[in-house]
């Protein structure tokens, strides 16, 4: 039965991706390092440090790993001034209809963010009230395609894993959905979203007695 719904925050309540990437172009150029758009796509659902080295593939000289600190550091303040202007409104559509249908029906709720940010995110979105709980990737040890972060959630919410359902956008994100043994819900492209049990194009899609019913069925 279903218990409770985990959500990705990039990508599934809202969209930081662009925030992310401009800052890490700022780096690249900064570093002149060339970077390609795709890397967009790679960097989805994985943590900071991880991106990082992404970022860093085409360096033609090797950094050592004081280097690396300060360069993730200074994208992290780059990436918090702009994450400190966001509103409810760059909450993705449909999001907080969900929300509310979620809260009212009596299941649980918790966010699985690679981002160390997730809570101050949530708090500019004004959309913490929704959540009981909130983990991160600095709560646990192993990032997402690891179902790790997703156990913690369900953990966190006492709520046995084979009764979560949880949503992503990224393809790490639905490997660790699937890897935990949960029902797992893909916001994006069939390409990009191959695993998930159900695939929706977009979040205004999200519905929560299809949800039941895909779940029960
Ligand atoms: P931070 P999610 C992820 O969020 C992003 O998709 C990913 O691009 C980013 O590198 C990661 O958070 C870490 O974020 O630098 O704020 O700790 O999709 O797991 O909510
Ligand atoms: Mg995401």
């Amino acid at each position: 039965k279903l218990e409770a719904v985990i959500f990705d925050l990039d990508g599934v309540i809202v969209d930081t991706a662009s925030f992310h990437y401009e800052c890490w172009k700022r780096i690249a150029d900064e570093q002149g390092v060339p970077l390609d758009p795709s890397v967009n796509e790679r960097v989805k659902g994985v943590d900071r440090r991880t991106s990082l080295d992404i970022v860093l593939e085409r360096a033609s000289r090797s950094y050592a790993e004081e280097e690396k600190a300060a360069l993730a550091r200074r994208k992290n303040e780059l990436y918090v001034e702009r994450i400190e202007r966001l509103t409810p409104e760059a909450l993705l559509p449909g999001i907080e209809a969900f929300l509310r249908d979620v809260k009212s029906r009596g299941l649980k709720t918790a966010i699985a963010s690679a981002s160390r940010n997730a809570r101050l995110v949530v708090e500019r979105l004004g959309v913490g009230a929704y959540f009981d709980a909130i983990v991160d990737a600095g709560s646990v040890a192993k990032g997402k395609p690891d179902p790790e972060i997703f156990f913690a959630a369900a953990e966190a919410l006492g709520v046995p894993y084979r009764n979560c359902a949880a949503i992503e956008d990224a393809e790490a994100g639905i490997a660790a959905i699937r890897a935990a043994g949960m029902f797992a819900v893909g916001v994006g492209t069939e390409a990009r979203m191959r695993g998930a049990d159900w695939l929706l194009p977009g979040t205004e899609m999200l519905s929560l007695d299809e949800l039941s019913d895909r779940f029960a069925g």
